[in-house]
């Protein structure tokens, strides 16, 4: 609304050009632009990390333009939007998936080149935005992509964390943490809204009030910060639409404690003043109108909940019954976890403390949910207890997950198995009251990034063979494949694809580690978060094995061993010491097979370390093999598998999380599947000390023990962790099951037509785990939002 300026605003526009234009010429003249007047270096004299700044800001020009039309369209057009809450948000870089969105990418990298430089040494100097911990964290960046690609009205929220997860460093086979300064070189990427701020109070007193002869509820804060917008334009594939990721950062408040400053202790109040940035300082390392749709990526952001509890009431003076109402229209809940110990708890001391008024909404809140649940379920007190939002105890908690499903309309969960295990023992007691709730999403993965950011020979070949580029958008569409999955030409180029991105993680192995290793090996992977439930250890116990078989063989039985390099990748929480001993483990291993001459390239063993957005990049689209271990009911879904499996890996899994939902895809014949299944594990467990392991397992075990890789006693935790009744992941009764999966995936691999129809195969089936289905579903089943595409 232009109101009384509208004649200048006409004028405005007429002095600027309609659009930005995407010519050669004009691409190299705003680079240029942006060396000299936003970098401020001589044109004459700039480095690669200058030439991408300058890159980086022409292209969010760009960006803006998108941006800005996408918002006034969604103004205009004012449909239902979907607000995404998450605390973690893992973007890695962001140049590439960029321009290769907004189909410039082409245009920047030969402007670039006639200036003389390349597009990707350029884009390598993009740092990564690493403000989330793993799957649940990128999940949440693929659904952002989703979302813009599929033009609906979303809005992402979260924080600007300044340090984002720890940097991994390896010393001497250990895991070191360094803190990650992401934005110490600037982020062209985000647009600071210094004007849109908000108080967030914290502490204080609530105190009754008469407002209008009616009794309200006054909370006066302690403290207060400032939360400050700040704004990264996420563009959708194939369209005009562009939607907002605001992320908040915590900065000082003008009211903050000004008392201080009054009594005159000037340093003391500035430095009292700079703890409200820490809140928003560092992201918590661990794996852990009606018109809107507010989405809880898992309990984390849960709070909210109360928080709009409290305006409603507190400061839109609504009634109790209408807040109420409001609030379970508009909350879904995602789960992301499948343990019991994986859900929230908040301490009702601390929140009690924090923030007062909250703590009393979400008493409220239980008070009438008990009494409701009495009506309908009779005075079952145990029931009761176990479904309340206050867990009593020596320690009183809020139970964030009870709190977040009472409240939400629709609970989901990640995969059809972790659906099944929520109705049946997580939240059982909610499932039996309210089955209508509950729904599952399986997750997905974007293939803008998962391929044709990160493998665009693959891009290529899939939409030369499938005569179109459209399944970048319409992931079904690679099914096509099957068509050519015997096709001789297409297993030679195939192969060709495959072995052009071994070479480019063998580059990387060897300019990390020095270490030599062979391209008709098969690369084995297996990288992501280290966890026991994750089995990295039974990869680890099963390479020393193979190591053990190698060893005793004689020359010709030598000659039949398929080589392999095994590379492991992942970082550890900073306080979990068995994960930490496990990437010890995997070096010393690693030292010992990688230096026995008599096993030469038959066997090698790397640990990738910092494996973060970028590192799988690269090395997704270099594996042959992808292992994903974990004991069957453990892993809610698992979205690492999806992206090997969109690159045409083999996957040797556990029938766990979203792989089961793989074999219903690809076929069992096209994976190698092993191990006990998730009721299958319960029943183990029960056997307990009656439980047999097999010779093989033992004897692994024992060669750690007994120092054949040194540091016996630093392992032993380790060793005891496995073995008898200890062993709650059960890796002695999957070792055989295991070991078989293995020489099976050998097996396979040496036949190397079969093994190419298995990799097209692979990537044919893998439509299903793309997040443009799963935020289909979400839109559809839960949110209830229309696409909202703006006009090109
Ligand atoms: C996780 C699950 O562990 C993982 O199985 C799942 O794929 C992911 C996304 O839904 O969420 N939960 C947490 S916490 N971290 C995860 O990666």
């Amino acid at each position: 609304d232009f109101g009384e300026r509208k004649g200048q605003a006409e004028r405005m526009l007429g002095l600027m050009d309609v659009f930005l234009k995407n010519d050669p010429i004009s691409l190299q003249k705003d680079i240029l632009h942006h060396v000299e007047y936003t970098v401020a270096r001589s044109r004459f004299s700039f480095d690669d990390f200058e030439a991408y700044q300058a890159l980086a800001h022409s292209v969010r020009d760009r960006l803006i333009e998108r941006w800005h039309d996408t918002l006034i369209h969604f103004k205009k057009e004012d449909p239902k939007r979907v607000y995404f809450l998450s605390l973690e948000f893992l973007m890695g870089r962001s140049l590439s998936n960029i321009v290769i969105n907004l189909g410039i990418r082409d245009q920047f990298a030969d402007a670039l080149s006639q200036l003389g430089f390349d597009f990707e040494v350029l884009a390598e100097q993009e740092g990564d935005a690493c403000l989330g911990n793993g799957g649940l964290a990128r999940l949440s960046a693929c659904q952002m992509d989703s979302l813009a690609t599929l033009d609906y009205p979303a809005v992402g929220y979260g924080l600007r964390y300044q340090y984002g997860l720890f940097r991994q460093v390896i010393v001497d086979g250990f895991q070191h943490e360094q803190p990650d300064y992401w934005l110490n070189f600037g982020n062209p990427w985000e647009i600071e809204r210094v004007h849109i701020t908000y108080p967030v109070k914290f502490y204080g007193t609530v105190t009754d009030e008469f407002l209008n002869g009616e009794k309200c509820k006054v909370w006066v804060p302690g403290e207060m910060v400032e939360a400050v917008a700040y704004d990264n334009p996420i563009p959708g594939y194939g369209t005009r639409n562009t939607i907002n990721l605001r992320l908040w950062a915590a900065k000082p408040s003008d009211q903050h404690d000004m008392e201080s400053f009054n009594t005159g202790d000037y340093v003391d109040a500035v430095v009292n003043r700079q703890r409200a940035e820490s809140i928003s300082s560092i992201l918590y390392p661990d794996d852990r109108s009606y018109q809107v749709a507010l989405q809880l990526n898992d309990t984390h952001p849960s709070l909210a909940i109360a928080e709009v509890m409290r305006v409603l009431l507190d400061e839109e003076h609504l009634s109790w019954h209408r807040a109420w109402d409001i609030i379970c229209k508009i909350f879904s809940f995602t789960t992301h976890t499948v343990s019991p110990e994986g859900l929230e708890k908040i301490p009702v001391d601390l929140l009690g403390n924090l923030l007062p008024r909250h703590l009393q909404i979400i008493y409220d809140i239980n008070f009438n949910f008990v009494e409701e649940l009495k009506k309908m379920i009779g005075l079952d007190y145990d029931r009761l207890t176990r479904m309340s939002i206050v867990e009593e105890g020596a320690v009183k908690n809020i139970r964030m997950a009870n709190l977040s499903v009472i409240c939400s309309h629709t609970v989901n969960g990640v995969s059809r198995l972790h659906s099944e295990l929520l109705r049946t023992k997580l939240f059982k007691d909610f499932y039996d009251l309210w089955p209508h709730k509950f729904q599952y999403k399986t997750n997905g993965v974007t293939q803008r990034r998962w391929i044709v950011v990160s493998n665009p020979s693959l891009c290529a070949l899939i939409s030369k063979w499938l005569g179109t580029e459209a399944w970048i958008r319409d992931i079904d569409l690679l099914i096509g494949l099957r068509d050519y999955a015997t096709n001789a030409e297409l297993h030679q180029e195939w192969k060709m694809v495959k072995k052009v991105n071994k070479i480019r993680l063998a580059e990387y192995i060897e300019a990390m580690s020095g270490l030599k290793v062979s391209l008709d090996a098969m690369f084995d992977v297996q990288t992501k978060r280290i966890h026991e439930y994750k089995r990295q250890l039974l990869n680890i116990l099963g390479i020393i094995h193979r190591y053990d078989c190698i060893k005793n063989m004689d020359k010709n039985d030598r000659k039949k061993v398929v080589p392999r390099v095994c590379i492991i990748g992942g970082k550890a929480a900073p306080g979990y010491e068995i994960a930490k001993k496990i990437i010890k483990l995997c070096h010393v291993v690693a030292e010992r097979i990688n230096n026995d001459n008599d096993i030469g390239d038959l066997l090698k063993l790397v640990f990738i370390p910092d494996y973060n957005v970028s590192v799988a990049e690269m090395v997704i689209p270099g594996a042959d093999l992808s292992q994903h271990l974990s004991t069957a009911g453990h892993e809610a879904s698992g979205t690492g598998s999806m992206k090997f499996l969109m690159n045409g890996c083999l996957l040797l899994a556990t029938a766990d999380g979203s792989t089961i939902e793989m074999v219903e895809e690809i076929g069992q014949d096209n994976m190698f599947l092993f191990g006990a299944k998730a009721h299958e594990v319960v029943a183990l467990r029960k056997k307990g000390p009656t439980l047999k392991v097999p010779l093989q397992f033992s004897r692994v075990v024992r060669m750690i023990r007994d120092g054949h890789f040194g540091f016996e006693d630093y392992f032993k935790s380790l060793c005891d962790k496995i073995e008898g009744t200890s062993d709650y992941f059960l890796l002695g009764a999957d070792f055989m099951s295991y070991l078989e999966a293995q020489a099976a995936a050998d097996k396979a691999f040496v036949d190397e037509e079969r093994w190419t129809k298995m990799s097209i195969l692979s990537a044919a089936g893998s439509g299903r785990f793309s997040s443009d289905r799963t935020i289909q579903e979400y839109a559809e089943n839960t949110w209830d939002i229309q696409p909202c595409r703006c006009p090109f």
